[in-house]
This record gives C-alpha cells, structure tokens and sequence, in this order.
C-alpha cells in the first residue's frame, strides 16, 4: 500500500536553484537583511547578495570555472558561504560541500571521488585544504574566501567587472550540490542533487512551515550538511527571511544572538534542545521573539522535546525527518497544525508517498500502526550517487522509490514515527559516521584483525560509536590506546567514544557484520 501526502502537489520547481532562490531578492526584498554575521554583525541586504553572487560567478567564470565542474566548499558557515554556493550554480558548476574539521585525507578522497578541480575554503584552514589538493592531484586553484598570501580572496573577487557569464542549465539534469552521505551501507559518497530536487524541495516545504519576511532564522547548524543547505539557506532566503550565521554551537553566544536579533525561529539538531532543555544559561537570557522551534537529523525523544518548548515558552517543538538523498525532506510536523501527537516526525510532504514494507523475507507492504522500513517517492529523491550505479540501484528501485534504511510506522491520522534504524549509518549530534570508515581505519593497526562499529546510546540519549575489536595472538591494546588511534586519522566527531574487546565479530555466512547482534549485546563498556 502506498500513502499519497494530503496536501495538493506542487508544481516541479524546474528552476536553477539560485533563480528560484534569488527570484525575488532584488525586485522585491531589495534592501531588507537577507545575512547578517551573528558575531562581527556585517551584514549583506538581499540586493547586495544577488549582486555579489552574480560578481562572483562572472570572477568564476574568468578564473575558468565551466559548467559541469566540481568546486569543493570548505569553510564553516559565514555570511559568503551562500555567496559562493550560488556563483558556483550561476556558471553551471556543482558545489561538493565538505566538513570544516575533515582531516586531509578525507577531504582529499571527497576531492578525488568528485573530480573537484576548485576549493574555496577560509585562511584558517588553508593547510588542510592545501594538503588535501596536493594528495588528490587534479585541484587547479585554491580560492579563500577572507585573504591569505599567495591565493585569490573571494572578497576581492567582488569587486570583478567581466560580463555575468551565460550559463545553459537543465535544472533535471544538471547537479547543483554534492554533498557526501554514507546512505545506509559503506563509505562516503556523492549524492547528485539536481537544481530541480532542491528547488522543487522547496516548493515542498513551503506550504507546512511557511517562511516569512521579517522573520529571522538562527543559523548554527553547519551549511555544509544539506539540513543547513536547505532549512538555513535556500528556504530563508526565497522566502525574504533574515538569516542570522554563527560559525559554531556556543551556548552562551547562541542565547546572546537570539536576544540581540529578536530571532523569531531555530532550527536545530536535538543535542542543541538538550542544551535548551537543561543548560543555566538559558534562564539568563531574554528568548521571548522564539515563535517556533524545528529538530531533525536524530530522533528527539518526546519528554526532551516537551522539556525544551516549556523552558523557552514556544509552542510544542516541531519536528522533520528527511536524509540527504531527498534534498532532504520528506516529512515535516506542520507549523500551524493542532493537537500534534507527541514523538511524531510529522505528515508527508505535497507530491511525496511512501510505503513501509517487513524489514526482512518478501518485504511485503504493511499497514497503518505496523513497523517496518520507509520507502520514499518523489521530486526530491536524488538522481544517485556519483559514479556508482549499483549502489543507487541498490538505493532507488525501477519504479522511483527510496529506501531510507529508517524503520517506523504511520498512525491513522498519518504521523509518522521513526523508532529505529536497519541501515549501518551512526548519527553522532546528527553528522553522520559511516561504521565502514572508521572499521577500516581500526583495521590499519597492527594490533587488531577484526573490527566493527555500532551505535550505542549514553544516559542522555546521544548515538556514540562503539568499536567491537578483536586483537591479534599475544597483542595488547588498552581501550584509551584504541580511541586515540582512531582519534589521530579521522574528524573529530567521527572518533570512536566506546571499546569493547571480543574474541570474534560475529558475521553472516556471507561475512557481512551482524550489527543486530553486537547492537542487542550492549552493555559490557570498558571505556568512553
Ligand atoms: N528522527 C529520527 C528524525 C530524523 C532522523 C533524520 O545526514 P542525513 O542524510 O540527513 C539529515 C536530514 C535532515 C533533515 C530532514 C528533513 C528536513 O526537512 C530537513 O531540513 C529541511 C533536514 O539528517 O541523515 C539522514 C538520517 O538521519 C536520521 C535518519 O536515520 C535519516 O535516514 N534522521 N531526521 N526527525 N531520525
């Protein structure tokens, strides 16, 4: 049985994502706050922004940027990250989006795995940038977006006065961002949006939690993550909201701008409502412009949830679920709905369906209040991951549908509730963590023959990986020892948080690890 969203479809947004982000940022929003930089407090007008992006992509254009290019946007979030995300999709080129804290070697392979021949990153993480440009070979210049010796600044590109390049897109086809996810099986991968999946997600959205002028959105969460890309950058801004950029999570400075820019909405991770539910601070802060609070990217436990809205004085928190294979969304707790259901990740968005079959056997359909995998159809599936068609065949069926790997069911009235998860990804403070890449990383050590990685839970709820590992004949290994390997080769927040030593990793008969059973056998933790 397959569930059809009850809102009326929307139109296939057949847009280049910065048009149909930008359409209205000169003739109708003009001189309103479109960023504004939440510590140093620059801030760029919508008419400036749709200018420099156009500046930039002229400056692109010169400096030989193509339509069909990869340019690698490393750099926490700022007032120039949409700047240079939408001169990258004015020449045609992609955006690959990667993680501030990536170590070399993961920013090199993304580089390779991407075929990226650009980086535009900031002066304080030139070296990992440069280290990784040399490792993957192929990177032609090295753009930052403040200034550093030796490398054109984005701020100076500016001020470039070639013409705005023409640009053919086909918003179907063409890819506009690509971020990296480990979808529910192995390492990293390149997941093709289309200028039409983010836009057309847009469209999507935009009925259940409307954006308005005037509102002001606090931007923490990362905009390298599509859940930043999209709820803080791309909806604001189509919208003629004012978007508030902070570079990282700090509690003090997070409830200091929320005060000093009367922000009217959050959209947040739930360690970040764990923080609002429990954290001092929050009672010596003025918070009363808060009008409405979302949570997605980990489940949100519903106590936590009521705790949260209680403190802050908003309405019930809301939530959304998605994955970045869906640009992300998918589903989405209404702003304006009444009576929501506690624990509940929301209804289906417009000209979006879904299906929950068995996790196992035939995989046949259920039906309301029965558990079991969500399948996804829609705009915003993605066209699949870069060069890798057997795993997007293994992602998106013949007939278009999604499996997100999320287990769950519907309630009569069509919420949807997440309960767990049948793929191996691990959402540590909602960034992913591929098991697959740190179990090789483990397998690198001299000391150890057979590794896996699970999640595991702390007594606040937080998913932490937990490294099952096998050491060699007569080999010693302290838990401390194994974390600060991993911890030396790896981003931070993909370190392994638990160890536990075992005599063997249990396998299927085709050697495939059996995480249920390592997840089932929980308990026996030696270190964290
Ligand atoms: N409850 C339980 C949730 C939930 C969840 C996600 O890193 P990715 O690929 O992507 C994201 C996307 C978040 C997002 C969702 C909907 C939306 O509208 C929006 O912003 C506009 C952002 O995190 O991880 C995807 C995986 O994260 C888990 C789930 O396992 C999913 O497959 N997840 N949201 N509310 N789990």
């Amino acid at each position: 049985m397959a569930w059809r969203s009850e809102y009326p479809d929307v139109p296939l947004l057949d847009l280049p994502i910065h048009e149909a982000v930008l359409a209205r940022a000169s003739t109708e929003f003009g001189d309103l706050p479109a960023l504004v930089d939440g510590v140093g407090g620059a801030a760029l007008s919508y008419a400036e922004l749709d200018r420099a992006t156009r500046r930039l992509a002229a400056a692109f254009a010169e400096a030989g940027v193509r339509r069909g290019d990869v340019v690698a946007l490393h750099s926490p979030n700022s007032v120039l990250y949409p700047v240079v995300l939408y001169a990258v999709t004015r020449v045609g080129a992609a955006v690959t989006t990667v993680h501030p804290l990536a170590t070399a070697d993961e920013f090199a392979a993304q580089l390779r795995d991407a075929k990226a021949e650009w980086i535009v990153t900031a002066s304080a993480l030139l070296g990992v940038a440069r280290r990784a440009g040399e490792r993957a070979g192929g990177v032609r210049e090295v753009f930052v977006c403040d200034a550093a010796q030796g490398h054109r600044s984005i701020g100076d590109m500016l001020e470039c006065t070639a013409p705005e390049p023409v640009v053919e897109i086909d918003p179907g086809e063409d890819v506009a961002v690509l971020p990296y996810s480990s979808g529910t099986t192995g390492t990293p991968k390149g997941v093709m949006l289309t200028h039409r999946n983010l836009a057309t997600n847009l469209a999507q959205l935009h009925p259940v939690v409307p954006m308005e002028p005037g509102e002001r959105i606090l931007a923490v969460l990362p905009f390298f993550h599509i859940y930043g890309l999209t709820a803080l950058v791309n909806a604001p801004l189509r919208e003629g909201a004012t978007v508030i950029v902070l570079p990282r999570f700090d509690v003090e400075k997070f409830l200091a701008a929320i005060q000093e820019h009367r922000v009217t909405a959050l959209y947040v991770a739930p360690p970040i409502v764990l923080a609002l539910a429990k954290h001092p601070a929050v009672a010596g802060y003025d918070l009363s412009s808060l009008r409405y609070v979302m949570s997605a990217a980990a489940p949100l436990d519903a106590e936590l949830a009521q705790a949260c809205a209680r403190r802050l004085g908003t309405a019930p928190l809301l939530q959304a679920f998605g994955m970045t294979e869906l640009s992300p969304g998918c589903h989405m707790v209404p702003r304006h709905a009444r009576d929501v259901p506690p624990g509940t990740v929301g209804k289906l968005l417009p000209s979006t369906e879904m299906r929950i079959v068995e996790t196992a056997g035939e995989r046949r359909d259920l039906g309301v209040g029965e558990d079991g995998e969500i399948l996804i159809r829609g705009p915003q599936v993605m066209k699949g991951y870069l060069g890798r068609a057997a795993e997007s065949e293994a992602m998106v069926d013949a007939e278009g549908w999604l499996r997100t790997g999320d287990v769950g069911h519907m309630d009569a009235d069509g919420w949807l509730y997440v309960v767990d998860r049948v793929k191996e990804l691990i959402k540590y403070k909602g960034y992913q963590v591929a098991p697959a890449e740190l179990e090789a990383v483990l397998l690198t050590h001299e000391a150890i023959v057979d590794a896996a990685v699970v999640g595991v839970h702390d007594a606040d709820g937080n998913e932490l990986p937990k490294a099952y590992v096998v050491l060699g004949p007569g080999a010693e290994l302290s838990a401390d020892e194994v974390i600060d390997y991993v911890a030396g080769r790896v981003a931070p927040y993909k370190k392994v948080r638990r160890v536990e030593f075992t005599d063997a990793v249990p396998r299927s008969a085709t050697g495939k690890i059996l995480r249920r059973e390592l997840r089932a056998r929980e308990g026996s933790t030696t270190a964290s």
